[in-house]
Protein backbone atom coordinates (compact mmCIF):
# COMPACT_ATOMS: atom_id res chain seq x y z
CA UNK A 1 0.00 0.00 0.00
CA UNK A 2 1.37 3.62 -0.81
CA UNK A 3 0.06 6.23 1.34
CA UNK A 4 0.44 9.62 -0.25
CA UNK A 5 -1.37 11.86 2.14
CA UNK A 6 -3.56 12.03 5.13
CA UNK A 7 -6.50 14.79 5.76
CA UNK A 8 -8.22 14.89 9.20
CA UNK A 9 -11.29 16.55 9.51
CA UNK A 10 -14.33 17.45 11.93
CA UNK A 11 -17.80 18.28 11.15
CA UNK A 12 -20.45 20.30 13.05
CA UNK A 13 -20.83 16.44 14.19
CA UNK A 14 -18.01 16.54 16.32
CA UNK A 15 -17.05 13.05 14.41
CA UNK A 16 -13.91 12.32 12.42
CA UNK A 17 -12.82 10.05 9.86
CA UNK A 18 -9.11 10.22 8.88
CA UNK A 19 -9.38 10.22 4.96
CA UNK A 20 -5.75 8.37 4.08
CA UNK A 21 -5.04 8.92 0.55
CA UNK A 22 -3.51 6.02 -1.37
CA UNK A 23 -3.19 4.66 -4.76
CA UNK A 24 -3.27 1.44 -4.20
CA UNK A 25 -7.03 -1.04 -4.45
CA UNK A 26 -9.21 -0.01 -1.54
CA UNK A 27 -9.61 -3.24 1.19
CA UNK A 28 -13.28 -3.40 -0.27
CA UNK A 29 -15.61 -2.60 -3.53
CA UNK A 30 -18.29 -1.21 -0.98
CA UNK A 31 -19.08 -0.59 2.82
CA UNK A 32 -22.57 -1.34 3.68
CA UNK A 33 -24.52 0.76 6.82
CA UNK A 34 -27.00 -0.76 8.23
CA UNK A 35 -28.40 -4.85 8.18
CA UNK A 36 -31.85 -4.23 8.15
CA UNK A 37 -33.30 -5.26 5.06
CA UNK A 38 -31.74 -3.49 2.56
CA UNK A 39 -28.55 -3.97 4.15
CA UNK A 40 -28.91 -7.88 4.31
CA UNK A 41 -30.01 -7.99 0.88
CA UNK A 42 -27.38 -5.35 -0.66
CA UNK A 43 -24.90 -7.77 0.67
CA UNK A 44 -26.48 -11.18 -0.86
CA UNK A 45 -26.37 -9.35 -4.38
CA UNK A 46 -22.86 -7.86 -3.73
CA UNK A 47 -21.76 -11.50 -2.93
CA UNK A 48 -23.33 -12.87 -6.59
CA UNK A 49 -21.63 -10.14 -8.63
CA UNK A 50 -17.86 -11.02 -7.04
CA UNK A 51 -17.69 -8.24 -5.58
CA UNK A 52 -15.38 -7.53 -1.74
CA UNK A 53 -18.75 -6.59 0.87
CA UNK A 54 -18.73 -5.89 4.53
CA UNK A 55 -22.25 -4.89 6.25
CA UNK A 56 -21.46 -2.72 9.41
CA UNK A 57 -24.54 -2.51 12.01
CA UNK A 58 -24.88 -0.86 15.09
CA UNK A 59 -27.02 -2.89 16.63
CA UNK A 60 -26.11 -6.25 18.15
CA UNK A 61 -28.43 -7.91 15.62
CA UNK A 62 -29.85 -7.80 12.08
CA UNK A 63 -33.55 -6.42 10.87
CA UNK A 64 -33.27 -2.86 11.37
CA UNK A 65 -36.52 -1.10 11.73
CA UNK A 66 -38.12 -4.09 12.89
CA UNK A 67 -35.21 -4.71 15.17
CA UNK A 68 -35.61 -1.72 17.24
CA UNK A 69 -39.23 -0.87 16.52
CA UNK A 70 -41.05 -3.35 19.01
CA UNK A 71 -43.30 -1.52 20.54
CA UNK A 72 -46.79 -3.42 21.74
CA UNK A 73 -48.79 -3.83 18.75
CA UNK A 74 -46.20 -2.97 16.11
CA UNK A 75 -47.17 -4.74 13.25
CA UNK A 76 -46.70 -4.00 9.42
CA UNK A 77 -49.20 -2.17 6.86
CA UNK A 78 -48.49 -3.80 4.05
CA UNK A 79 -49.98 -7.58 3.80
CA UNK A 80 -47.02 -10.30 4.54
CA UNK A 81 -47.71 -12.19 1.68
CA UNK A 82 -46.56 -8.63 -0.18
CA UNK A 83 -43.83 -7.53 2.25
CA UNK A 84 -41.58 -10.07 1.96
CA UNK A 85 -38.32 -10.92 -0.40
CA UNK A 86 -39.25 -12.01 -3.76
CA UNK A 87 -35.57 -12.36 -5.35
CA UNK A 88 -35.38 -16.11 -4.64
CA UNK A 89 -38.40 -18.62 -5.03
CA UNK A 90 -37.53 -21.38 -2.75
CA UNK A 91 -37.16 -18.19 0.10
CA UNK A 92 -40.77 -17.22 -1.22
CA UNK A 93 -42.00 -20.75 -1.19
CA UNK A 94 -40.27 -21.86 2.11
CA UNK A 95 -41.81 -18.80 4.31
CA UNK A 96 -45.13 -19.24 5.96
CA UNK A 97 -46.72 -15.88 7.47
CA UNK A 98 -49.16 -16.64 10.49
CA UNK A 99 -51.04 -13.55 10.01
CA UNK A 100 -52.57 -11.03 7.06
CA UNK A 101 -50.78 -8.65 8.73
CA UNK A 102 -47.23 -9.61 10.19
CA UNK A 103 -46.18 -8.36 13.63
CA UNK A 104 -42.96 -7.14 14.48
CA UNK A 105 -41.55 -10.91 16.54
CA UNK A 106 -42.19 -12.72 12.93
CA UNK A 107 -40.62 -10.04 10.79
CA UNK A 108 -37.48 -9.75 12.98
CA UNK A 109 -37.33 -13.78 12.75
CA UNK A 110 -38.08 -13.59 9.03
CA UNK A 111 -34.69 -11.12 8.67
CA UNK A 112 -33.06 -13.29 10.80
CA UNK A 113 -33.82 -16.17 8.74
CA UNK A 114 -32.74 -14.21 5.61
CA UNK A 115 -29.61 -13.83 7.24
CA UNK A 116 -29.02 -17.21 8.01
CA UNK A 117 -30.70 -18.72 4.75
CA UNK A 118 -28.09 -16.82 3.02
CA UNK A 119 -24.88 -16.91 4.72
CA UNK A 120 -24.96 -13.30 5.58
CA UNK A 121 -23.60 -13.37 9.32
CA UNK A 122 -20.68 -13.73 8.10
CA UNK A 123 -20.09 -10.40 6.08
CA UNK A 124 -21.74 -8.26 8.74
CA UNK A 125 -20.28 -6.43 11.80
CA UNK A 126 -22.34 -5.89 14.46
CA UNK A 127 -21.96 -3.57 17.88
CA UNK A 128 -20.27 -1.43 14.86
CA UNK A 129 -21.19 2.20 14.34
CA UNK A 130 -20.26 4.55 11.68
CA UNK A 131 -19.65 7.57 12.78
CA UNK A 132 -17.78 9.18 9.73
CA UNK A 133 -16.79 8.31 6.19
CA UNK A 134 -14.62 10.69 3.74
CA UNK A 135 -13.94 11.25 0.22
CA UNK A 136 -10.43 10.10 -0.51
CA UNK A 137 -10.15 11.74 -4.25
CA UNK A 138 -6.46 10.66 -5.01
CA UNK A 139 -7.30 7.05 -3.92
CA UNK A 140 -10.89 7.52 -5.41
CA UNK A 141 -12.12 5.58 -2.51
CA UNK A 142 -14.11 6.16 1.17
CA UNK A 143 -12.58 6.04 4.03
CA UNK A 144 -14.88 5.07 6.87
CA UNK A 145 -14.66 5.02 10.67
CA UNK A 146 -16.22 4.32 13.92
CA UNK A 147 -13.79 6.70 15.80
CA UNK A 148 -15.64 9.94 17.42
CA UNK A 149 -13.13 13.03 17.81
CA UNK A 150 -10.12 12.26 17.78
CA UNK A 151 -10.38 8.99 19.14
CA UNK A 152 -9.47 6.44 16.64
CA UNK A 153 -11.97 3.43 16.54
CA UNK A 154 -11.79 0.94 13.52
CA UNK A 155 -11.27 2.18 9.48
CA UNK A 156 -12.09 0.82 6.28
CA UNK A 157 -11.21 1.88 2.70
CA UNK A 158 -13.79 1.18 0.42
CA UNK A 159 -14.45 2.23 -3.31
CA UNK A 160 -18.57 2.82 -2.43
CA UNK A 161 -20.17 3.19 0.34
CA UNK A 162 -23.51 2.08 0.14
CA UNK A 163 -26.35 3.99 3.01
CA UNK A 164 -29.12 1.40 3.94
CA UNK A 165 -29.55 2.97 7.06
CA UNK A 166 -33.05 3.15 6.69
CA UNK A 167 -35.56 6.57 6.36
CA UNK A 168 -37.30 5.59 9.42
CA UNK A 169 -34.42 4.97 11.95
CA UNK A 170 -33.45 8.58 13.85
CA UNK A 171 -36.28 8.72 16.54
CA UNK A 172 -37.20 12.04 16.87
CA UNK A 173 -37.61 13.09 20.50
CA UNK A 174 -38.84 15.96 20.74
CA UNK A 175 -37.72 19.40 23.24
CA UNK A 176 -40.67 19.32 25.94
CA UNK A 177 -39.08 21.44 29.04
CA UNK A 178 -39.01 19.85 31.87
CA UNK A 179 -39.22 16.40 30.70
CA UNK A 180 -35.85 15.63 32.33
CA UNK A 181 -37.57 16.41 35.75
CA UNK A 182 -40.18 13.59 35.29
CA UNK A 183 -39.22 10.46 37.74
CA UNK A 184 -41.01 8.06 35.58
CA UNK A 185 -40.22 6.04 32.83
CA UNK A 186 -39.98 7.31 29.45
CA UNK A 187 -40.41 5.20 26.61
CA UNK A 188 -39.88 5.75 22.58
CA UNK A 189 -41.71 3.57 20.26
CA UNK A 190 -38.84 3.35 18.00
CA UNK A 191 -36.41 2.45 20.80
CA UNK A 192 -38.93 0.01 22.28
CA UNK A 193 -36.96 -2.02 25.32
CA UNK A 194 -36.37 -5.82 25.11
CA UNK A 195 -37.58 -6.84 28.31
CA UNK A 196 -41.56 -6.89 28.00
CA UNK A 197 -42.85 -3.45 29.88
CA UNK A 198 -45.55 -4.20 32.39
CA UNK A 199 -47.78 -0.86 32.48
CA UNK A 200 -50.65 -2.94 34.91
CA UNK A 201 -52.65 -0.51 36.80
CA UNK A 202 -50.22 2.11 35.97
CA UNK A 203 -51.20 5.89 34.07
CA UNK A 204 -50.01 5.76 31.31
CA UNK A 205 -49.41 8.73 28.74
CA UNK A 206 -48.98 8.21 24.95
CA UNK A 207 -48.09 11.39 23.10
CA UNK A 208 -48.19 11.14 19.31
CA UNK A 209 -51.48 9.43 17.53
CA UNK A 210 -49.69 8.07 14.27
CA UNK A 211 -48.92 4.48 12.93
CA UNK A 212 -46.91 3.81 15.81
CA UNK A 213 -49.20 5.54 18.45
CA UNK A 214 -52.49 4.06 16.87
CA UNK A 215 -51.12 0.62 17.28
CA UNK A 216 -49.71 1.36 20.99
CA UNK A 217 -52.55 3.18 22.31
CA UNK A 218 -54.16 0.10 20.57
CA UNK A 219 -52.68 -2.66 22.40
CA UNK A 220 -52.15 -1.10 25.84
CA UNK A 221 -55.36 0.68 26.66
CA UNK A 222 -56.89 -2.90 28.14
CA UNK A 223 -53.57 -3.27 29.99
CA UNK A 224 -52.83 -0.13 31.86
CA UNK A 225 -54.78 1.80 34.71
CA UNK A 226 -55.11 4.85 33.24
CA UNK A 227 -54.47 6.09 29.38
CA UNK A 228 -54.04 9.30 28.30
CA UNK A 229 -53.58 10.09 24.35
CA UNK A 230 -51.90 13.46 23.46
CA UNK A 231 -52.85 13.85 20.10
CA UNK A 232 -51.25 16.79 18.05
CA UNK A 233 -53.37 16.58 14.65
CA UNK A 234 -56.08 13.79 14.35
CA UNK A 235 -55.08 10.12 11.93
CA UNK A 236 -56.99 8.45 9.55
CA UNK A 237 -57.20 4.91 10.70
CA UNK A 238 -58.59 2.33 8.16
CA UNK A 239 -59.19 -1.06 9.54
CA UNK A 240 -56.63 -4.05 9.06
CA UNK A 241 -59.51 -6.58 9.59
CA UNK A 242 -55.96 -8.48 10.61
CA UNK A 243 -56.28 -12.66 11.53
CA UNK A 244 -54.84 -15.57 10.55
CA UNK A 245 -53.26 -15.84 7.00
CA UNK A 246 -56.22 -17.07 4.74
CA UNK A 247 -54.64 -19.94 3.44
CA UNK A 248 -56.37 -20.12 0.31
CA UNK A 249 -54.98 -17.08 -0.42
CA UNK A 250 -51.29 -18.44 0.33
CA UNK A 251 -52.25 -20.96 -1.38
CA UNK A 252 -53.21 -18.90 -4.47
CA UNK A 253 -50.53 -16.93 -4.40
CA UNK A 254 -47.53 -19.73 -4.21
CA UNK A 255 -48.92 -20.82 -7.20
CA UNK A 256 -47.44 -18.21 -9.35
CA UNK A 257 -45.25 -16.00 -7.05
CA UNK A 258 -43.25 -14.36 -9.78
CA UNK A 259 -46.44 -14.00 -11.62
CA UNK A 260 -47.84 -12.07 -8.07
CA UNK A 261 -44.45 -10.22 -7.98
CA UNK A 262 -44.51 -8.97 -11.13
CA UNK A 263 -48.27 -7.43 -10.86
CA UNK A 264 -47.44 -5.52 -8.16
CA UNK A 265 -44.14 -4.48 -9.33
CA UNK A 266 -46.86 -2.54 -11.91
CA UNK A 267 -48.53 -0.73 -9.17
CA UNK A 268 -47.64 2.45 -8.20
CA UNK A 269 -46.73 1.90 -5.01
CA UNK A 270 -45.34 -1.93 -5.40
CA UNK A 271 -47.98 -3.52 -3.66
CA UNK A 272 -52.03 -4.01 -4.26
CA UNK A 273 -52.57 -5.73 -7.16
CA UNK A 274 -54.84 -8.22 -5.69
CA UNK A 275 -57.19 -5.60 -5.84
CA UNK A 276 -55.92 -2.86 -8.11
CA UNK A 277 -57.61 0.90 -7.89
CA UNK A 278 -60.51 1.90 -9.91
CA UNK A 279 -59.88 3.82 -12.76
CA UNK A 280 -62.68 6.12 -12.66
CA UNK A 281 -63.30 9.74 -10.75
CA UNK A 282 -65.00 9.61 -7.26
CA UNK A 283 -67.57 12.11 -9.55
CA UNK A 284 -68.80 9.36 -11.86
CA UNK A 285 -70.62 7.34 -9.70
CA UNK A 286 -73.86 8.59 -7.78
CA UNK A 287 -73.56 9.40 -3.83
CA UNK A 288 -75.33 6.46 -3.13
CA UNK A 289 -72.63 4.69 -5.40
CA UNK A 290 -69.94 5.34 -4.29
CA UNK A 291 -70.65 5.45 -0.42
CA UNK A 292 -70.86 1.61 -1.32
CA UNK A 293 -67.38 1.02 -3.37
CA UNK A 294 -66.00 3.41 -0.17
CA UNK A 295 -67.81 0.33 2.27
CA UNK A 296 -66.81 -2.44 0.47
CA UNK A 297 -63.02 -1.24 0.50
CA UNK A 298 -63.40 -0.58 4.42
CA UNK A 299 -64.83 -4.00 5.12
CA UNK A 300 -61.53 -5.72 3.01
CA UNK A 301 -59.20 -3.30 4.89
CA UNK A 302 -55.89 -1.44 4.71
CA UNK A 303 -55.11 1.41 1.83
CA UNK A 304 -57.02 -0.47 -0.79
CA UNK A 305 -59.38 2.27 0.36
CA UNK A 306 -57.71 5.25 -1.45
CA UNK A 307 -57.94 2.96 -4.76
CA UNK A 308 -61.46 3.13 -4.52
CA UNK A 309 -61.28 5.84 -6.99
CA UNK A 310 -58.64 7.34 -9.32
CA UNK A 311 -58.69 11.00 -8.15
CA UNK A 312 -58.77 10.82 -4.18
CA UNK A 313 -55.00 11.95 -4.25
CA UNK A 314 -55.34 14.21 -6.88
CA UNK A 315 -58.13 16.03 -6.59
CA UNK A 316 -59.04 17.28 -3.46
CA UNK A 317 -62.62 17.80 -3.47
CA UNK A 318 -62.66 13.99 -4.66
CA UNK A 319 -60.35 13.16 -1.19
CA UNK A 320 -62.67 15.39 0.90
CA UNK A 321 -65.34 12.79 -0.23
CA UNK A 322 -63.00 10.00 0.99
CA UNK A 323 -62.10 12.11 4.15
CA UNK A 324 -65.84 12.38 5.14
CA UNK A 325 -66.25 9.02 4.53
CA UNK A 326 -63.69 7.89 7.19
CA UNK A 327 -64.79 10.94 9.66
CA UNK A 328 -68.19 9.82 8.97
CA UNK A 329 -66.56 6.23 10.75
CA UNK A 330 -64.87 7.78 13.44
CA UNK A 331 -68.40 9.48 14.52
CA UNK A 332 -70.08 6.04 14.73
CA UNK A 333 -67.37 4.16 16.32
CA UNK A 334 -66.99 7.20 19.16
CA UNK A 335 -69.56 6.80 21.36
CA UNK A 336 -68.58 10.47 23.01
CA UNK A 337 -69.10 13.51 20.74
CA UNK A 338 -66.59 15.60 21.91
CA UNK A 339 -64.05 12.97 21.59
CA UNK A 340 -65.42 11.76 18.05
CA UNK A 341 -64.75 15.39 16.91
CA UNK A 342 -61.65 15.88 18.02
CA UNK A 343 -60.49 12.78 16.57
CA UNK A 344 -62.00 13.63 13.00
CA UNK A 345 -58.85 14.94 10.71
CA UNK A 346 -59.14 17.68 8.79
CA UNK A 347 -56.09 17.62 6.27
CA UNK A 348 -56.48 15.13 3.08
CA UNK A 349 -56.66 11.51 3.71
CA UNK A 350 -53.93 9.94 2.25
CA UNK A 351 -51.95 13.06 2.90
CA UNK A 352 -50.16 11.44 5.65
CA UNK A 353 -49.31 7.94 5.75
CA UNK A 354 -52.96 6.12 6.92
CA UNK A 355 -52.72 4.04 9.80
CA UNK A 356 -53.97 0.49 9.78
CA UNK A 357 -55.57 0.03 12.48
CA UNK A 358 -57.67 -2.48 14.92
CA UNK A 359 -60.31 -1.14 16.74
CA UNK A 360 -58.08 2.31 17.32
CA UNK A 361 -61.42 4.44 17.35
CA UNK A 362 -63.19 2.63 19.76
CA UNK A 363 -60.49 2.37 22.39
CA UNK A 364 -61.39 5.93 23.15
CA UNK A 365 -64.66 4.73 24.45
CA UNK A 366 -63.19 2.08 27.26
CA UNK A 367 -63.46 4.14 30.44
CA UNK A 368 -59.88 4.10 31.78
CA UNK A 369 -58.94 6.44 28.05
CA UNK A 370 -59.23 9.90 27.73
CA UNK A 371 -57.97 11.93 24.97
CA UNK A 372 -56.13 15.28 25.22
CA UNK A 373 -56.48 18.04 22.23
CA UNK A 374 -53.18 19.43 22.18
CA UNK A 375 -54.95 22.06 19.68
CA UNK A 376 -56.94 22.90 22.40
CA UNK A 377 -54.74 22.62 25.94
CA UNK A 378 -50.93 22.23 24.25
CA UNK A 379 -48.24 20.82 25.85
CA UNK A 380 -46.72 23.40 28.29
CA UNK A 381 -44.28 21.23 30.55
CA UNK A 382 -43.31 18.36 32.56
CA UNK A 383 -43.17 17.58 35.79
CA UNK A 384 -41.71 15.12 38.44
CA UNK A 385 -45.33 13.44 38.42
CA UNK A 386 -46.61 14.22 35.11
CA UNK A 387 -47.40 16.73 32.75
CA UNK A 388 -49.15 19.99 31.84
CA UNK A 389 -50.98 20.47 29.42
CA UNK A 390 -53.86 23.77 29.02
CA UNK A 391 -53.40 24.50 32.36
CA UNK A 392 -54.19 20.99 33.87
CA UNK A 393 -52.04 18.91 35.49
CA UNK A 394 -51.47 15.04 34.48
CA UNK A 395 -50.48 12.95 36.79
CA UNK A 396 -48.75 9.89 34.94
CA UNK A 397 -46.58 6.58 35.65
CA UNK A 398 -45.08 6.75 32.58
CA UNK A 399 -44.73 8.46 28.79
CA UNK A 400 -44.71 7.01 25.54
CA UNK A 401 -42.94 8.79 23.16
CA UNK A 402 -45.00 7.62 19.79
CA UNK A 403 -43.35 10.84 17.78
CA UNK A 404 -41.84 9.50 14.78
CA UNK A 405 -39.00 9.96 13.12
CA UNK A 406 -36.34 12.69 11.92
CA UNK A 407 -37.29 11.11 8.93
CA UNK A 408 -35.08 10.30 5.35
CA UNK A 409 -32.51 12.50 6.29
CA UNK A 410 -32.09 12.69 10.13
CA UNK A 411 -29.55 9.61 10.04
CA UNK A 412 -27.58 10.74 7.63
CA UNK A 413 -26.95 14.54 8.83
CA UNK A 414 -26.02 12.78 12.42
CA UNK A 415 -23.12 11.23 10.22
CA UNK A 416 -19.50 13.11 9.46
CA UNK A 417 -20.59 12.63 5.56
CA UNK A 418 -17.95 14.52 3.52
CA UNK A 419 -17.08 14.39 0.20
CA UNK A 420 -15.38 16.18 -2.85
CA UNK A 421 -13.24 18.77 -1.24
CA UNK A 422 -14.02 18.19 2.23
CA UNK A 423 -17.76 18.80 1.62
CA UNK A 424 -19.78 18.14 4.82
CA UNK A 425 -22.98 16.61 4.00
CA UNK A 426 -24.65 18.80 6.25
CA UNK A 427 -23.48 21.64 4.60
CA UNK A 428 -24.78 20.40 0.63
CA UNK A 429 -28.06 19.21 1.85
CA UNK A 430 -28.50 23.13 4.27
CA UNK A 431 -31.48 24.03 2.20
CA UNK A 432 -32.78 20.10 1.65
CA UNK A 433 -31.81 16.69 0.44
CA UNK A 434 -30.51 17.09 -3.02
CA UNK A 435 -30.09 14.34 -4.46
CA UNK A 436 -30.13 12.44 -8.29
CA UNK A 437 -32.57 9.79 -8.60
CA UNK A 438 -32.92 9.34 -5.05
CA UNK A 439 -29.63 7.28 -5.09
CA UNK A 440 -26.85 9.63 -5.57
CA UNK A 441 -25.83 13.34 -4.22
CA UNK A 442 -23.35 15.68 -6.09
CA UNK A 443 -20.17 16.02 -4.35
CA UNK A 444 -20.06 12.56 -2.92
CA UNK A 445 -19.08 10.34 -5.56
CA UNK A 446 -19.84 6.53 -5.04
CA UNK A 447 -22.14 6.81 -2.44
CA UNK A 448 -25.12 5.50 -3.05
CA UNK A 449 -28.50 6.10 -0.75
CA UNK A 450 -30.92 3.38 -0.33
CA UNK A 451 -34.72 4.39 0.68
CA UNK A 452 -33.62 8.31 0.51
CA UNK A 453 -35.03 11.62 -0.34
CA UNK A 454 -36.25 11.45 -4.13
CA UNK A 455 -36.98 7.99 -4.36
CA UNK A 456 -40.22 5.78 -4.10
CA UNK A 457 -39.55 3.85 -0.56
CA UNK A 458 -42.30 6.06 1.79
CA UNK A 459 -44.84 5.33 -1.34
CA UNK A 460 -43.86 2.03 -2.04
CA UNK A 461 -44.12 -1.57 -0.25
CA UNK A 462 -40.77 -0.53 0.95
CA UNK A 463 -39.30 -4.39 0.49
CA UNK A 464 -40.12 -4.32 -3.06
CA UNK A 465 -38.48 -0.62 -3.57
CA UNK A 466 -35.56 -2.35 -1.58
CA UNK A 467 -34.92 -4.80 -3.85
CA UNK A 468 -35.27 -2.61 -7.05
CA UNK A 469 -32.59 -0.11 -5.53
CA UNK A 470 -30.41 -2.75 -4.65
CA UNK A 471 -30.14 -4.32 -7.78
CA UNK A 472 -29.65 -1.16 -9.17
CA UNK A 473 -26.62 0.15 -7.63
CA UNK A 474 -25.12 -3.88 -7.90
CA UNK A 475 -25.72 -4.09 -11.46
CA UNK A 476 -24.23 -0.45 -11.66
CA UNK A 477 -21.37 -1.47 -9.79
CA UNK A 478 -20.49 -4.26 -12.13
CA UNK A 479 -20.60 -2.90 -14.80
CA UNK A 480 -18.35 0.45 -13.31
CA UNK A 481 -15.83 -2.87 -12.22
CA UNK A 482 -16.08 -4.14 -15.55
CA UNK A 483 -15.86 -0.81 -17.60
CA UNK A 484 -12.83 0.08 -15.23
CA UNK A 485 -14.26 2.60 -14.20
CA UNK A 486 -13.28 4.24 -10.44
CA UNK A 487 -15.80 6.80 -9.91
CA UNK A 488 -19.48 7.83 -10.21
CA UNK A 489 -20.88 11.12 -9.37
CA UNK A 490 -24.12 12.21 -10.47
CA UNK A 491 -23.92 15.68 -12.27
CA UNK A 492 -25.58 19.42 -11.41
CA UNK A 493 -27.56 19.72 -14.01
CA UNK A 494 -29.06 16.01 -13.30
CA UNK A 495 -29.88 16.66 -9.23
CA UNK A 496 -31.40 19.79 -10.15
CA UNK A 497 -33.71 18.39 -12.59
CA UNK A 498 -34.61 15.19 -10.48
CA UNK A 499 -35.23 17.52 -7.46
CA UNK A 500 -37.44 19.73 -9.53
CA UNK A 501 -39.14 16.42 -10.94
CA UNK A 502 -40.01 14.99 -7.47
CA UNK A 503 -41.65 17.97 -6.50
CA UNK A 504 -43.46 18.12 -9.98
CA UNK A 505 -44.82 15.24 -9.38
CA UNK A 506 -45.91 16.07 -5.71
CA UNK A 507 -47.67 19.49 -6.79
CA UNK A 508 -49.75 17.11 -8.63
CA UNK A 509 -51.16 15.85 -5.73
CA UNK A 510 -52.34 16.26 -2.58
CA UNK A 511 -49.39 15.08 -0.58
CA UNK A 512 -48.33 19.21 -0.32
CA UNK A 513 -51.20 19.86 1.88
CA UNK A 514 -50.74 18.69 4.92
CA UNK A 515 -47.55 18.70 7.41
CA UNK A 516 -46.10 15.50 6.97
CA UNK A 517 -42.68 14.02 7.45
CA UNK A 518 -42.60 13.38 4.24
CA UNK A 519 -42.12 17.56 3.97
CA UNK A 520 -40.10 17.56 6.98
CA UNK A 521 -42.53 19.29 8.52
CA UNK A 522 -42.75 17.33 11.88
CA UNK A 523 -39.07 18.49 13.05
CA UNK A 524 -38.72 22.12 14.01
CA UNK A 525 -36.02 23.47 11.82
CA UNK A 526 -35.87 21.09 9.14
CA UNK A 527 -35.70 22.91 5.44
CA UNK A 528 -39.41 22.02 3.84
CA UNK A 529 -38.48 20.02 0.99
CA UNK A 530 -41.09 17.48 -0.70
CA UNK A 531 -38.23 14.38 -0.45
CA UNK A 532 -40.03 11.38 -1.54
CA UNK A 533 -41.13 10.28 -5.28
CA UNK A 534 -44.62 8.86 -6.05
CA UNK A 535 -45.11 6.19 -8.38
CA UNK A 536 -42.94 3.04 -8.41
CA UNK A 537 -43.20 2.02 -11.56
CA UNK A 538 -41.86 5.13 -13.69
CA UNK A 539 -39.28 5.30 -11.43
CA UNK A 540 -38.35 1.64 -12.15
CA UNK A 541 -38.58 2.45 -15.83
CA UNK A 542 -35.96 6.22 -15.35
CA UNK A 543 -33.44 3.89 -13.61
CA UNK A 544 -33.57 1.13 -16.55
CA UNK A 545 -32.69 3.78 -18.70
CA UNK A 546 -30.13 5.11 -16.86
CA UNK A 547 -28.39 1.86 -16.96
CA UNK A 548 -29.08 1.15 -20.75
CA UNK A 549 -28.06 4.38 -21.60
CA UNK A 550 -24.53 4.02 -20.12
CA UNK A 551 -25.24 6.55 -17.18
CA UNK A 552 -26.50 10.16 -18.84
CA UNK A 553 -26.70 12.19 -15.68
CA UNK A 554 -23.19 10.70 -13.88
CA UNK A 555 -19.51 11.51 -14.69
CA UNK A 556 -17.47 8.31 -14.74
CA UNK A 557 -13.93 8.75 -14.26
CA UNK A 558 -11.21 5.91 -14.91
CA UNK A 559 -8.71 4.75 -12.33
CA UNK A 560 -6.27 7.73 -11.63
CA UNK A 561 -3.42 6.83 -13.35
O1 LIG B 1 -44.50 8.71 13.39
P1 LIG B 1 -45.43 9.87 12.77
P2 LIG B 1 -44.82 7.16 13.51
N1 LIG B 1 -45.84 17.26 20.35
O2 LIG B 1 -44.51 10.95 12.39
C1 LIG B 1 -46.80 13.57 16.99
C2 LIG B 1 -44.00 4.05 9.45
N2 LIG B 1 -44.64 3.14 10.38
O3 LIG B 1 -43.66 6.54 14.23
O4 LIG B 1 -48.88 14.84 13.11
C3 LIG B 1 -46.93 16.51 20.18
O5 LIG B 1 -46.34 9.34 11.73
C4 LIG B 1 -47.20 13.81 15.56
O6 LIG B 1 -48.09 14.89 15.48
P3 LIG B 1 -48.16 15.74 14.08
C5 LIG B 1 -45.03 4.76 8.58
O7 LIG B 1 -44.47 5.06 7.35
C6 LIG B 1 -45.34 2.11 9.87
O8 LIG B 1 -46.15 6.94 14.04
O9 LIG B 1 -46.73 15.99 13.65
N3 LIG B 1 -47.04 15.55 19.26
C7 LIG B 1 -47.80 12.46 15.20
O10 LIG B 1 -49.09 12.31 15.70
C8 LIG B 1 -45.26 6.00 9.36
O11 LIG B 1 -45.79 7.06 8.60
C9 LIG B 1 -45.99 1.27 10.72
O12 LIG B 1 -48.88 16.97 14.45
C10 LIG B 1 -45.99 15.35 18.46
C11 LIG B 1 -46.87 11.51 15.94
O13 LIG B 1 -46.28 12.25 17.00
C12 LIG B 1 -43.87 6.29 9.88
O14 LIG B 1 -43.32 5.03 10.18
C13 LIG B 1 -45.93 1.44 12.08
C14 LIG B 1 -44.81 16.09 18.57
C15 LIG B 1 -45.75 10.99 15.07
O15 LIG B 1 -46.32 10.28 14.00
C16 LIG B 1 -43.82 7.13 11.11
O16 LIG B 1 -44.81 6.67 12.03
C17 LIG B 1 -45.18 2.49 12.57
C18 LIG B 1 -44.76 17.08 19.57
N4 LIG B 1 -43.68 17.85 19.74
C19 LIG B 1 -44.54 3.34 11.71
N5 LIG B 1 -43.93 15.66 17.64
C20 LIG B 1 -46.76 0.16 10.15
O17 LIG B 1 -46.31 -0.56 9.31
C21 LIG B 1 -44.56 14.69 16.97
N6 LIG B 1 -45.81 14.51 17.45
C22 LIG B 1 -48.12 -0.02 10.64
Amino acid sequence: MSTTSATSATSTTGATATATSTTSQPELDLLIVGAGFAGLYMLHQARARGLNALVIEAADSVGGTWYHNRYPGARVDIQSMEYSFGFDDALQQDWCWTERYAAQPELLAYANHVADRFDLRSGILLNTRLTGAHWDEAAQSWQAGTGTGTSGGRTWRARHLVLATGPLSTPSEPDFPGLSDFKGQVLHTARWPKEPVDFSGQRVGVIGTGSSGVQTITTIAPQVGQLTVFQRTASYAVPAHNGPLDVALEAQVKADYPGFRERNRRMMGGFGSLLPPNNFSAFSVSAEQRESMFEGRWQIGGFVLLGTFNDLIVNPAANELAGEFVRNKIRAAVHDPATAAALCPSHPIGCKRLCVDTGYYATFNRPNVRLVDLQTAPIERFTATGLVAGGEEHPLDAIVLATGFDAMTGTLLRLDLRGRGGLALQDKWQAGPLNYLGLCVVGFPNLFNISGPGATAAFTNVIVAIEHQVQWIADTLRDLRDRGVASIEATPEAETAWVAHVNTVAGRTIYLNCNSWYLGANIPGKPRMFMPLFGFPAYVQKCAEVQQQGYPGFSLAPLHA
